[in-house]
């Protein structure tokens, strides 16, 4: 017996076209009762919106996002616009009873994001964050070998984030860049993946310290208004912070997006006492895997293809070797989360792990602001970790 899902999407961009595809593509790979249905999209340009529905297969459109949430004809509703507008219409879904998929950076603030978990919860409705990066086989089976003790302790988290499409002083001042848009720049943009990434394998951040930088601060605007040709980039083009694990082990990120060279650059090395994983987005079907119990002569990292049978999601796809793509780590995520809503069980990463997501990015925030180390609470924004403040 197949279960609807009715998608009501806000956006239509890079992130809408990403999870259209997704939700057009699952039932190809996912043989669950759960079955999205592709039934409107809202964006202001309404030739935009018209041709987005056309080419991603949405059935109507709207150009206002207040009237698709509304419609009763809607069961879930997909939040891909700029970060500014998560919280307004992620609120606005709950509490018209909607369940909820947002992109990341959930929010503008903490106080955003604990408005957007409390109308969930208190909706009754179950909320999605896209920290799509989770859901790459991969990734999973670095979490399966850790959580199976396969590293025994975790000493290092070595986790970057670079990028390089913004180093040519002339690319325009884009919403990723303006602060009344986006909230911050590379560190919330790609930072919050390698957050969370983190988070997932090796569990949540005590306290840290961190550095932002703005390499460029002023751009040409995309379009010149008057005589105004340029605009102020309010927003961090890098970020690197250290931390502390609450298990003890101690983290060095690093988010940029003037790695030149590097176009997608999502990589971790996590070093236990018993071995260490490493994994590049840029090549998301491997893992290389350091077993510290290896004979002598066989020291060193082999590279494992996770598209074996025993590998995560294996299953869904194609025979060994026959690799995935970024794409599929939407398929994975939204497979899982459609299955929650099915069975009525919780799906992670929600909004819990985007509040606590958040709460890391304000940190980092505060410190390079105050430049000392600081905590990252449970109950509310980075304090000082010094000198007992609370
Ligand atoms: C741009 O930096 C971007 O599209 C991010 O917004 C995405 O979250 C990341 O997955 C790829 O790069």
């Amino acid at each position: 017996m197949t279960r609807e899902f009715r998608i009501g999407m806000v956006g239509y961009k890079f992130m809408g076209k990403a999870h259209s595809h997704a939700f057009r593509d699952l039932p190809f790979f996912f043989d669950s009762e759960a079955v999205p249905v592709l039934t409107a999209i809202a964006g202001r340009d309404e030739s935009a919106v018209r041709e987005a529905a056309r080419r991603f297969g949405f059935a109507s459109y709207e150009t206002d996002w207040r009237r698709l949430v509304e419609r009763d004809d809607i069961d879930v509703v997909d939040i891909v616009t700029p970060n500014n507008m998560h919280a307004e219409i992620a609120v606005a879904a709950a509490k018209a009873g909607k369940h909820v998929i947002c992109e990341k950076p959930l929010a503008m603030s903490v106080e955003q994001a604990e408005q957007m978990l409390e109308a969930v919860q208190s909706s009754g409705v179950r909320a999605l964050i896209c920290h799509n990066y989770r859901f790459a086989p991969a990734v999973q089976y670095a979490k399966r070998l850790i959580a199976d003790g396969r590293l025994g302790r975790i000493y290092h988290v070595r986790a970057q984030y670079l990028q390089d499409w913004v180093m040519d002083p002339h690319f325009p001042l884009v919403w990723r860049m303006q602060k009344s848009v986006t909230g911050s720049g590379a560190l919330g943009d790609i930072g919050a993946h390698i957050v969370d990434l983190a988070r997932f394998l090796v569990g949540e951040i005590t306290d840290l310290t961190a550095t932002l930088e703005t390499f460029i601060g002023e751009r040409p605007l995309a379009e010149p208004m008057g005589n105004q040709t340029k605009g102020l980039v309010d927003v961090d083009d890098a970020v690197a912070w250290l931390a502390h694990f609450e298990q003890g082990a101690l983290g060095v990120f690093e988010a940029t997006r003037f790695a030149g060279g590097n176009r997608n650059g999502n990589r971790f090395e996590i070093n236990g006492e018993k071995g260490s994983i490493r994994w590049d987005l840029e090549n998301m079907n491997l893992l290389q895997v350091y077993l510290a119990e290896d004979e002598p002569g066989l020291q060193g990292f082999r590279t494992i293809n996770c598209t074996e049978p025993h590998h995560p999601f294996a299953d869904r796809y194609w025979p060994p070797g026959h690799i995935i793509g970024y794409e599929h780590t939407f398929l994975n995520l939204f497979a899982a989360f459609f299955q929650s809503l099915v069975d009525e069980t919780d799906c992670r990463p929600d909004f819990r792990d985007g509040l606590q997501n958040q709460r890391v990015l304000e940190a980092i925030e505060k410190s390079a602001e105050q430049r000392r180390w600081m905590d990252v609470s449970r109950e509310g924004t980075g304090n000082p970790a010094t000198g007992g403040e609370c």
